[in-house]
């Protein structure tokens, strides 16, 4: 499969974003979500700021608080070397067991018109506001449905970690819808039609202890309110999407079925990307999947950055390149750039193999007959 990364990647970096305030610095300019709008192309960032420390011993966390009910961005200080603080993940600081993000992140917005070179606005489109949006708001995806762009993000708290949506009909103002899915969930996609009556989601909400991590299925009439959950797929084991996997672009539709870019980790390569290929009219069946993946991290911006050996998507477009329809993917790589890598659709599609027909467990338990008088275990 031909991977055409773009030769001017990164093609937006931190440098090129006005910091939010002049208290913050731009860390990170990166997981942009991405449409077409008119003739433009344009991408909702992730940016991501570091509050400018006093001193070079001290670490500077930037929290949303209120005062009076009005949010404004806090500092916390910590003094490095201090017992109890925890700044082995460059992501976050770590305060006696309490986890904070070393970041705060925003949504931005950037336009052009050749997909490669984009004005990225001064000031931010959706900053975080709310109690549960305290820590930061993140890795945008955007869905435009009859000319109402819907834009879900991962909202971060002392709550957890959990899906909000906001809209826009033109860029210009934004409407805050909430939370859509509670902790702990993120990597939400909303497809770009309804599904017979619905819209349909892909979500992953987290798993701790007992059972496998998958991502999801759901269903709504109205966007805000999601139900009839079903499990989609999961991760597997000894393979590229080992660790950790999530829905990345919003789905494609193709005549073959919608096609899903979502990003799997393992141990050896990190995050990286392949896809699976869903029944058009019913979600639930997967056709075919990638047994590995086609974007991994290699280049130095992908391997080297704020964190590094990641390349993570939050969308795609679609463009014909003499009559054959090409996938833009704009991907964030090591957490710090935007880039982009061109793949002919048809070429993914060839990629990926039916998944193989499950194998019919044998169980065979001796049945061993009741007694009464022995309390059952889970009452106990
Ligand atoms: C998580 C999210 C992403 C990030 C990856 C890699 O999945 O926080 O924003 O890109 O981790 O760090």
């Amino acid at each position: 499969m031909r991977i055409e990364r773009a030769q001017m990647n990164p093609l937006i970096s931190p440098l090129h974003v006005t910091p939010s305030s002049e208290e913050m610095q731009v860390v990170s300019a990166f997981n942009a979500a991405a449409v077409t709008w008119g003739d433009e192309t344009i991408l909702m960032l992730r940016v991501a700021e570091m509050a400018k420390p006093t001193s070079e011993e001290e670490v500077a966390v930037p929290i949303l608080v209120h005062e009076n009910s009005r949010p404004h961005v806090a500092v916390r200080r910590f003094q490095k070397g201090t017992p109890g603080l925890d700044l082995s993940d460059p992501r976050a600081v770590i305060v006696n067991g309490e986890v904070l993000l070393s970041t705060l992140s925003h949504l931005r917005l950037a336009r052009g018109k050749d997909g490669y070179h984009f004005d990225i606005e001064k000031r931010p489109a959706i900053f975080p506001t709310e109690p549960y949006e305290e820590y930061g708001i993140e890795d945008p995806r955007m869905t435009v449905i009859e000319g109402t762009a819907y834009i879900n993000y991962t909202a971060v708290s002392r709550y957890g970690v959990c899906v909000a949506l906001a809209s826009t009909d033109d860029f210009v103002t934004y409407h805050k819808h909430g939370v859509i899915l509670p902790p702990e969930n993120k990597n939400v996609v909303i497809f770009p039609e309804r599904v017979g009556e619905h819209y349909v989601m892909i979500h992953r909400p987290a798993t701790s202890g007992l059972g496998n991590q998958q991502m999801w299925l759901a269903y709504s009439h109205d966007m805000e309110n999601w139900g009839h959950h079903v499990p989609l797929m999961s991760k597997r084991p000894g393979m590229w999407d080992s660790i950790r996997i999530g829905a990345g672009a919003v789905p494609i539709k193709t005549e073959h079925g919608w096609l899903e870019i979502y990003h799997g980790v393992n141990e050896q390569q990190g995050y990286c990307l392949g896809a699976v290929l869903l029944d058009l009219h019913d979600p639930a069946t997967i056709l075919a999947r990638s047994s590995i993946p086609f974007l991994i991290p290699e280049t130095e911006y992908e391997r080297t950055g704020f964190y590094g050996n990641v390349v993570f998507t939050c969308g795609a477009v679609v463009t014909t390149r003499e009559s054959d329809p090409v996938v833009h993917i704009y991907y964030g790589a090591a957490d710090q750039y935007t880039c982009r890598a061109d793949i002919d659709l048809e070429d993914i599609l060839d990629s990926l193999h039916a998944p193989a027909l499950p194998v019919p467990e044998v169980v065979n338990l001796e049945e061993v007959p009741m007694q009464s008088g022995i309390a059952c275990p889970l009452e106990q």
